[in-house]
């Protein structure tokens, strides 16, 4: 039979009953019509050789889907991912706020989750420094609430007038094309250089917290100054923070730039294979209170999205816990459908006056009609809520509901099914009672004006090794512009944050510091140091949730294996195996073992420590290959811990590490060294390694 032919024929087709299980049900294809598809090879055409008739309904049908398969990606965080999840609450909370979901101890909202960047396109790679978006909509009794935040508590501009500027000048260059998911560019600090309300969150993106090892290790926070109230109306002030319980970590930039070539998709396969494997990541979310009497008494505006409160002076108070604990069906139908937007929140819970977010309160609602379509976007399935929705909002593109009854309007005169629904005009508590007065002006409140203290603040709260990174973060970013004057600008800015750090970038660059930008009011160096901002100085307390890649070769002693597989079980810890090829080796034992990874295609900068367990032989094969020998010279680069086996010199040696053997290097010959090597790492990082080079 020639490919031209029909390979089907009417009494092959199968049964009446499987042609009408359509596409929901059994494995009978149909058309998008239901209309069974007999030939999904080829076109209908006149003739063997003849060309495609217009009659063929079921290519049609077919292809027309396929030519409209995209919508715009997202303006920003274009590249996200995301999961669903169950939040629970710790308490009966309904003192704070009459929101339902924290009203009662137990009380359990799904959620669903979608972490980003923000700069990069869709296809851009997980290991940007960027910003990380942290999204969440609680499907609650009382309609959805969406906490559209990110993994920094500040953000770069006080504004939402200032937004599309912001977004334009880190996007790639519209004259160029590029640089794709990177800030470090002309257009991005030239704006920054020139938004002194930026400073602060510059030194925020500047830190690890902008290169994440995991959206699984990473704090989430609302930023905007919100208000609980409470059923019988009495407000306070509140900020959102999540608390990973894995702890935080993050990645050193010589690290983040070989992710992204070794893998790409890091971080959304991270976060999915920990859920596929039943590890399932927690956050706790908490929030600080506070009245008027605070905001009024404190040293910045709480309005101001620029500024944070320091958890030591007004600490957080947890109110429950997420758990991620469900990869999603589909990619489109959730992950990009999903429609977060800062104005839906529930009863219990209101906005405040802070300008960016009255600005995003429009703007999200707007964008999602450009992205999806359609006003009906609210009935997909990943937006729905999960609760009864009624209202007399009728027709619009996709339409599903079916909305009976005779009245679509209110008033009306109508009883029983007729009658539609009416607004709860008892129910408490509405929008806040705010008293509102003043000119009409557009002006930036004079409380808004000090730009530099609080960026000095966070810059004193970092350890020596997470100072260096900021240096050299800047260093590198600003390195990339090519026009001089905007480096100068920025090394004046930082000059008013702090002297030693605009004098270590300027040395880095090899430039002369300028004279200290002006700035509005005199920056302040007097605020205290607050631990919370530091990464390092919070660091978790176990390996869990981390993964260790173990070199192995032919002659692998197979129990010292077996015990680091065993102290690693114990912790929490994923083991990989890496080898000269994925076939495998043969352990001292006999046994064969196949490997997770060729050691060609997994570099040490996808695991978190590594073992080194070869054989002497194998250690000396391996020492020839180049990719081995990098695996090792970067994990020592990036001050990873080191498990050495009884015969890993010669691999040591041939990559020219054995010389530098500190107390990162572990080693390991029986079970309970390999238990103290899993609880060494337990610091994640050997810093001491970094600062003593
Ligand atoms: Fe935004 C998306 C977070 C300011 C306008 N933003 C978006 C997402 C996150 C944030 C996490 C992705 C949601 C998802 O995964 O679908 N944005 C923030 C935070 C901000 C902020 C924490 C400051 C505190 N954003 C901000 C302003 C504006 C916008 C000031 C506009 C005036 N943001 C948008 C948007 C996006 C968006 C254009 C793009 C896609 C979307 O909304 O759904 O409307």
């Amino acid at each position: 039979m020639s490919d031209n032919e029909r390979t089907t024929s009417p009494d092959t087709r199968g049964t009446g009953d499987e042609l009408h299980q359509g596409v929901s049900g059994g494995n009978a294809m149909t058309t998008s019509q239901g209309i069974p598809v007999t030939d999904d090879q080829n076109q209908l055409r006149a003739g063997d050789r003849g060309p495609s008739l217009l009659q063929d309904a079921a290519f049609r049908d077919k292809i027309m889907h396929f030519d409209h398969e995209r919508i715009p990606e997202r303006v920003v965080h274009a590249r996200g991912y995301g999961a669903h999840g169950v939040f629970e609450s710790y308490d009966d909370h309904s003192g704070l706020t009459a929101a339902y979901l924290f009203g009662k101890k137990g009380r359990q909202t799904e959620t669903f989750v979608r972490f980003s960047t923000v700069a990069g396109n869709m296809g851009s790679a997980d290991l940007a420094r960027d910003v990380r978006g942290f999204a969440t909509k609680f499907y609650t009794e009382e309609g959805n609430w969406d906490l559209v935040g990110n993994n920094i508590p500040v953000f770069f501009i006080q504004d939402a007038i200032k937004f599309p500027d912001l977004v334009h000048s880190v996007k790639e260059e519209q004259d160029r094309g590029w640089p794709q998911a990177a800030s470090a560019h002309d257009t991005f600090w030239d704006f920054i250089s020139l938004m002194p309300e930026s400073t602060h969150m510059a030194l925020w993106a500047m830190s690890d917290r902008a290169i994440p090892r995991s959206f699984r290790f990473m704090e989430g926070f609302g930023i905007h100054t919100f208000r609980f109230v409470t059923a019988d109306g009495k407000s306070s002030f509140v900020k959102f923070h999540w608390k990973p319980v894995q702890g935080m970590q993050s990645v050193v930039w010589n690290e983040a730039v070989k992710i992204n070539g070794a893998d790409a998709d890091f971080h959304r396969r991270d976060l999915w294979n920990a859920i596929q494997s039943g590890d399932f990541p927690e956050y706790e979310l908490g929030v600080q209170v506070f009245d008027d009497a605070f905001a009024d008494s404190f040293d910045f505006d709480v309005l101001d999205s620029t500024k944070i409160i320091p958890e030591e002076i007004v600490p957080i108070r947890p109110l429950g816990k997420m758990t991620l604990n469900r990869v999603v069906d589909n990619v489109f139908s959730e992950t990009e459908q999903v429609a977060f937007m800062t104005q839906n929140v529930v009863p219990g819970i209101d906005f405040t006056n802070d300008p960016l977010l009255q600005g995003r309160n429009f703007s999200y609602l707007d964008t999602q009609l450009s992205r999806l379509g359609s006003t009906n976007h609210t009935q997909l399935p990943v937006n729905a809520p999960k609760c009864p929705v009624a209202h007399f909002q009728r027709d619009g593109h996709m339409q599903f509901a079916h909305q009976r009854g005779r009245a679509n309007y209110e008033p009306n005169g109508f009883s029983g099914d007729d009658r539609g629904p009416r607004a709860l005009t008892t129910f408490q508590p509405d929008t806040y009672p705010t008293k509102v007065e003043g000119e009409a002006r557009r002006l930036r409140a004079e409380s808004f004006a000090d730009h530099y203290s609080q960026a000095n603040q966070f810059w004193k709260s970092q350890t020596e090794v997470e100072q260096k990174h900021i240096v050299d973060a800047f260093a590198f970013e600003l390195g990339k512009c090519e026009i001089p004057e905007i480096r100068t600008r920025m090394l004046g800015n930082l000059r008013n944050v702090d002297e030693s750090l605009a004098q270590r970038v300027a040395d880095e660059l090899a430039m002369e510091l300028p004279e200290a930008s002006p700035a509005k009011v005199a920056p302040r160096h007097d605020l205290p140091v607050s631990d919370a901002l530091s990464i390092v100085k919070n660091g978790p307390d176990s390996f869990a949730g981390r993964k260790i890649g173990v070199v192995v070769s032919d002659g692998t002693d197979a129990d010292l294996l077996a015990a680091v597989r065993s102290a690693a079980e114990a912790e929490g810890t994923v083991v990989e195996i890496v080898a000269k090829a994925v076939g495998g080796v043969t352990l001292s034992n006999g046994e064969k073992l196949a490997a997770d990874h060729a050691i060609a295609g997994a570099p040490s900068v996808l695991f978190d420590a590594v073992a080194l367990l070869p054989s002497a032989d194998g250690a000396a094969a391996l020492g020839k290959v180049a990719e081995a020998r990098d695996f090792v010279t970067d994990a020592v680069a990036h001050n990873k811990f080191l498990a050495l086996g009884p015969d890993a010199s010669g691999l040591i040696e041939a990559a020219g590490v054995a010389s530098k053997k500190d107390d990162g290097f572990v080693d390991v010959s029986d079970a309970a060294g390999a238990k103290g090597f899993v609880e060494t790492c337990r610091a994640l990082r050997f810093w001491k390694r970094e600062l003593s080079a």
